[in-house]
């Protein structure tokens, strides 16, 4: 049993726990759905739980079949900057978009779909990668007088870590709780995601 003392102000945002993520996925993150329990007990804890779904449409420009001559795990350069390419995943409606069959739905409060413009990837639960459309999430979590934000969930080292770098700089207190995530782990990707984050002052649990 995983506990956590979650103060009334705290939300939890569970991040992309969805079935391309987990074993056998299209973007299979190794041990994804190891997460699943520990984020159901979380749930239970927390007056806020809030989770995000990837929801690509079909052709998304962050998939490698969207760019003639690009492999999946590649990078382009997009006109927002540096955008690894992706095999297809989470499409909308497709079986691979669906949250984890065992992750209990029930509280959830409220689901931020990201990614669902075709031109730019959204990795952060706050902000897409141009760094500039936000999805209100930090609106919505400032009027519910949410003051800290607790990160679990898929990837670590991509959706997690850019969620939790922007709840920070949206002024929210910002936990990871490393056990109830799973990394990608492209060339180091995991450990420049702890460091990125140590580096901001985000704790990492
Ligand atoms: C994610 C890559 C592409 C994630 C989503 O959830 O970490 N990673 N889309
Ligand atoms: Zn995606």
């Amino acid at each position: 049993m995983i506990q956590f003392n979650a103060r009334a102000s705290d939300a939890l945002l569970i991040i992309d726990v969805q079935n391309d993520f987990c074993t056998a996925g299209a973007l299979a993150v190794p041990e994804g759905e190891t997460v699943v329990p520990l984020v159901n007990q979380l749930a239970t804890q927390f007056s806020t739980v809030i989770a995000t779904q990837d929801w690509h449409p079909a052709g998304h420009s962050s998939f490698a079949s969207s760019h003639a001559a690009h492999e999946p795990f590649s990078t382009i350069k997009m006109p927002y900057g540096e955008q690894t390419l992706w095999p297809d995943h989470c499409i909308q409606n497709s079986h691979g978009a669906e949250f984890h069959s065992d992750l209990e739905l029930e509280h959830i409060q409220c689901i931020v779909r990201k990614g669902f413009r075709n031109e730019v990837d959204s990795y952060s639960a706050f902000y897409e990668n141009d760094k500039k459309t936000t999805t209100g999430l930090s609106g919505l979590l400032h009027e519910r007088n949410v003051k800290r934000v607790v990160c679990v969930g898929l990837a670590y080292d991509f959706c997690v870590r850019f969620s939790a770098e922007d709840a920070h700089q949206e002024g929210f207190e910002t936990i990871v709780l490393a056990d109830a995530c799973r990394a990608i782990d492209l060339e180091g990707s995991a450990e420049a995601a702890t460091q990125a984050l140590s580096d901001l002052g985000v704790s990492i649990r």
